[in-house]
């Protein structure tokens, strides 16, 4: 049996992690993929989305805020310590499943997940050679030239962070008009747009810090191609499974484990 391949999906809070693995999943179970939910987010609180694999089962943030006297922040760090004690645990409950892929829905704190030496440790734990980072861009963030920078930049965080293979991912195109959409993806298929975007809306007089800027975006651009999702409509899902499948073992598929459809 091969490892599975493994995705994390991170962005930042509310930028719809929990519901796209949801969506996600059940899109690969219809095509004939077994898929499995791992939650690594011990203050998740979407009880109608149940996971395969819930950390709560050994950390649980009511508990950590309680028996140490924290406040939920301070609970998430001292909890994201004690993931990491228990990721042989967590690794032995996901091999039981012999799944071909394990989403993992990861902390809504990204700066939880992106700067703690303990996710790292999890991460390494629990990666095999299929492993792959999806990172959301939230549309009411990445809406502003602005926010879309800082996205990307917190993006190439990540990736430096976990040296894995990084997929953008745009949330939430169902709230989106359509010119808007199209605008966002824009920014990131051409670093010119972006550039002046940006200087639109930060009219910089300087012209070695606009060159500086340019150069920046020019930079930032092989990241920046942003791949649309939604959760609600189902848009990307088959896309996103393509793009995984190329980043996983180079592109080699896998055979469906039941069903006959291929995705
Ligand atoms: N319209 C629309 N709303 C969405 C979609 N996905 C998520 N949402 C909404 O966005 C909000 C956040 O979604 P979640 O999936 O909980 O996001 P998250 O990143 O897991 O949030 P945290 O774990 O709290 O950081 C919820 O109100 C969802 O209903 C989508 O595809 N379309
Ligand atoms: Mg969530």
């Amino acid at each position: 049996m091969e490892e599975p391949g493994t995705v994390y999906f991170t962005g930042t809070a509310g930028a719809g992690k929990t519901n796209l693995v949801h969506a996600f999943r059940a899109y690969l179970k219809t095509s004939g993929y077994d898929a499995i939910i791992l939650n690594l987010d011990p203050g998740n609180e979407s009880a109608d989305l149940e996971p395969d694999v819930d950390i709560r089962e050994w950390v649980q943030l009511p508990e950590v805020m309680a028996e140490h006297n924290l406040g939920p922040n301070g609970a998430q760090v001292a909890a994201a310590d004690m993931i990491a004690l228990k990721v042989f645990d967590v690794k032995q409950a996901l091999s039981e499943f012999r799944s071909d892929y394990v989403l993992v829905d990861t902390p809504g704190q990204i700066e939880l997940f992106a700067f703690r030496e303990s996710s790292r440790a999890i991460v390494d734990a629990l990666s095999g050679e299929r492993s792959t980072i999806a990172f959301l861009f939230d549309p009411a963030l990445a809406r502003t030239p602005n926010g879309f920078v800082s996205l990307l930049l917190l993006s190439a965080t990540v990736e430096f962070r976990f040296r894995l293979p990084t997929l953008n991912l745009l949330t939430k195109t169902d709230i989106l008009e359509p010119a808007r959409l199209e605008e966002i993806l824009g920014w990131g298929e051409e670093p010119g747009r972006l550039y002046d975007a940006v200087t639109r809306e930060t009219a910089t007089p300087d012209l070695a810090l606009s060159t500086e800027l340019f150069r920046a975006m020019e930079a930032l651009a092989p990241l920046a191609a942003l791949l649309p999702t939604s959760a609600r409509s189902g848009v990307g899902l088959e896309p996103l499974y393509r793009s995984l499948q190329q980043n996983f073992a180079g592109g080699e598929d896998l055979e469906p484990s039941h069903g006959p459809s291929e995705p």
